[in-house]
């Protein structure tokens, strides 16, 4: 096989996965702008999920946030989205917007708020055995503010144990994916800060534990592609949440603040061995002041375009140059594979799987922008607390 058709292949087989909460209102703290037609429960957001793996034929799987899409009945939920040619993907767990958590969840100072967030956690892992779902994705807002608040070591050992007990919870085939950010809400000390702190707790934990990059959850200059290589090589890399960030935690499209940071992880995610169903590519994203579906399908093309680029990099002449120590000529050769104009080959895979080469316009064509909007009125829309 050809390189590119090698690369065509891959390109066909890729999944990325979309999140129930892109699809409802978001905003920042100073204001949410309520937008027409988004979905008023997460039946709805399967059916506009569908919508998005339609047109690009790589996102068949969704997200869910707990207790943002609870529903009394999660195996009609997962029927649901497989009537609409989708499934139900990682569960996220929430310890971050109960009073209770206001000095953190599992790594909480009372015994007794460990314990109801443990007992979240637990349940997710029911609504996992429900909905078929592989992962239990983790995010802790756990931390502090002032130096002295708690004792730093010891919230290490609470998160510790109340993570063990998860994870002995874990069904064959069932993972946990570990995740960290550096601060917020948290500005002194962050539990779970970062990719080493997230690595040796699931080293401790075993092989169902495994790190998840959050690519907006690093300190400005941090090389993620370094910590992505590096989790690879050591079998820890679980999985992404892709989005993009200017500031802090921004949530943008992925690919849409820095495309040439995006094709070096994905770059680094292809050489590791990467690039299969073992690492989960999630899309963690919210779309304030953009139409969310078309934002959505856009941030599946950069995903694809970048993954391309990652693809097309000649890796002999790469090999050759770095061992000749070539340096221009290594740069040149990954630079060469970042300038390729990758849109025409995808235009290429689309029309193979029998899509419409461009997913923007085959959406807005078809009619299902107007359709849920007017359709979807009265009730309540989803945002962050429903
Ligand atoms: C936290 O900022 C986070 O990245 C976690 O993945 C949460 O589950 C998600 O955002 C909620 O939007
Ligand atoms: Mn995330």
């Amino acid at each position: 096989m050809t390189e590119l058709a090698a690369a065509k292949t891959a390109l066909k087989t890729q999944a990325v996965e979309t999140p129930s909460w892109a699809y409802g209102n978001s905003g920042t703290r100073f204001k949410v702008f309520a937008q027409a037609g988004v979905p008023r429960n997460p039946y709805e957001k399967l059916d506009d999920a569908a919508k998005v793996h339609e047109f690009t034929g790589v996102a068949p799987t969704v997200a869910l946030h707990i207790p943002w899409d609870r529903v009394d009945d999660y195996g009609a939920l997962a029927i649901h989205a497989e009537q609409r040619g989708v499934r139900l993907g990682a569960i996220n767990s929430n310890t971050f917007q109960d009073d209770d958590y206001k000095l953190g969840s599992i790594c909480h100072p009372d015994a007794a708020v460990r314990r109801k967030a443990v007992d979240h956690l637990l349940e997710c892992v029911d609504i996992m055995d429900a909905t078929g779902s592989r992962d239990l994705k983790l995010w802790f807002a756990d931390g502090t503010n002032y130096p002295g608040q708690d004792d730093v070591r010891g919230r290490q050992d609470r998160l510790a144990e109340g993570l063990a007990e998860v994870y002995e919870r874990l069904g064959d085939g069932q993972r946990m994916l570990l995740e960290y950010k550096f601060f917020e809400p948290a500005f002194y000390t962050t539990d779970v800060p970062d990719w080493g702190t997230a690595y040796a707790h699931c080293l401790k934990l075993g092989p169902k534990a495994q790190v998840v990059v959050d690519t907006g959850h690093h300190a400005p200059g941090t090389n993620i592609e370094f910590i992505v290589a590096t989790l690879l090589r050591e079998g820890k890399l679980g999985g992404f949440d892709f989005n993009s960030r200017f500031y802090a935690d921004d949530d943008l499209m992925v690919g849409a603040a820095d495309p040439f940071q995006l094709f070096r992880i994905m770059y680094e995610v292809v050489r590791g061995g990467g690039f299969t169903p073992e690492v989960a590519f999630m899309l963690d994203q919210c779309h304030n002041i953009e139409a969310k579906i078309p934002a959505i399908i856009r941030s599946v093309m950069n995903v694809q375009e970048a993954t391309a680029k990652a693809l097309l990099v000649d890796g002999d002449a790469l090999g050759a140059a770095q061992r000749s120590g070539d340096v221009l000529e290594a740069n040149a050769v990954l630079m060469d594979a970042f300038n390729t104009d990758v849109r025409p080959l995808l235009r290429e895979v689309r029309q193979e799987m029998g899509l419409d080469p461009d997913p923007v316009s085959a959406y807005r064509r078809c009619g299902w922008a107007e359709a849920i909007v007017a359709e979807r009125v009265g009730g309540q829309q989803a945002g962050w607390g429903a």
